[in-house]
């Protein structure tokens, strides 16, 4: 109901809504639309009522809406199927669950807030409710499990150009799943699969985007190293319209990619990235290496040749440049 009424008002944009137009809409009496309106009060949302008017949206509460996401998107399945939680431990562990019982490909679970959001090797994510994005994206891609790298690129790339149209920033690749903005973290990217030996059932891709934090909604342990849509452009802006332009950018890099490989993908990739053509430390689970990034193969794998000549393939590291 809560969704419907909100579409009722995105649909009126700025306009008075009656009370009776509502409660045709809605399939309910009008006290029942006034308990409705006082429940979107009650989550923070600034409405105005006058006499004979009705009434009118004039500030939103801090939560994404589906219907919000929806109307930005021009994709042909990913985002149509979405499921929004205000509050939940981690998109991924839904994400993962609904896979299981069936999802489709393109089905998005989306978080105002997450509570055990999860990076890499166990690594937390830390979110501040009504402030950034937390989402994960069910795909059913027919692909052998060592070709998923490929897709944390992809990602990469789409949350790149994504960011660009929806706010106007530029901002950097870091192998294999950072974006970052004046060498800070943005936004981070965590690949999972659910396989067989030879063949993916299903890939979750986590996407966790800073939006509207400022500087102290960082905890103290990522204060230095992250910032925000917000910081950058000085001013808050509209997540759910991020989310639609990220997936709308995904749709169509992945189309690309199932169709004819990672191979368009790839210079795309190469473009934004900072890590590749430049001396760096790569520090994987059993040492630390430093050489020359000399490029990503086929598959995403970096290679790194040492001050000796010799050229390692890298699956997973953290990198610093
Ligand atoms: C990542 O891991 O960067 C992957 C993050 C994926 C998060 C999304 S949110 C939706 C979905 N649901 C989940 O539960 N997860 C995914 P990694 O490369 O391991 O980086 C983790 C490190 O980044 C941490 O150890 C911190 O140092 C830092 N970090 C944590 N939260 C951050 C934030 N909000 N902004 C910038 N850096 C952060």
């Amino acid at each position: 109901m809560k969704e419907k009424l909100l579409k009722i008002f995105a649909e009126h944009s700025d306009q008075f809504v009656s009370g009776e137009k509502i409660s045709q809409q809605l399939g309910c009496t009008r006290t029942a639309v006034w308990k409705h309106i006082d429940e979107l009060r009650k989550n923070g949302y600034e409405l105005e009522s006058a006499p004979r008017k009705g009434y009118r949206l004039i500030r939103k509460g801090d939560g994404i809406h589906s219907h919000e996401v929806k109307v930005g998107l021009t994709t042909k399945r990913i985002g149509h199927e979405i499921t929004y939680f205000d509050e939940t431990d981690s998109t991924q562990y839904t994400a993962h669950k609904l896979a299981q019982e069936g999802a489709k490909e393109g089905h998005v679970v989306i978080a105002n807030e997450q509570t055990k959001g999860k990076g890499r090797l166990g690594r937390q994510w830390f979110s501040r409710k009504g402030t950034s994005v937390s989402m994960s994206l069910i795909l059913r891609p027919e692909l052998p499990p060592q070709k998923t790298p490929q897709l944390t690129l992809l990602t990469a790339v789409s949350v790149v150009r994504g960011l660009k149209k929806a706010t106007g920033i530029d901002c950097d690749i870091k192998w294999p799943n950072d974006i970052l903005i004046n060498g800070k973290k943005l936004v981070g990217i965590l690949t999972e699969m659910q396989a067989d030996p030879d063949r993916v059932n299903s890939i979750i891709i986590g996407i966790g985007m800073n939006i509207n934090q400022h500087h102290d909604d960082f905890t103290p342990e990522i204060r230095e190293l992250a910032t925000s849509v917000a910081l950058v452009k000085g001013k808050n802006v509209d997540r759910a319209k991020i989310i639609a332009a990220v997936l709308n950018e995904f749709e169509q890099l992945y189309d690309l990619y199932i169709e004819r490989g990672f191979d368009l993908i790839r210079p795309l990739w190469e473009a934004h990235s900072v890590s590749v053509g430049t001396f760096i430390y790569a520090r994987t689970m059993r040492e630390v290496i430093y050489g020359f990034a000399k490029g990503i193969t086929e598959d995403g794998v970096l290679l790194l040749e040492d001050e000796k000549g010799k050229v390692h393939e890298i699956y997973s590291a953290d990198i610093e440049i």
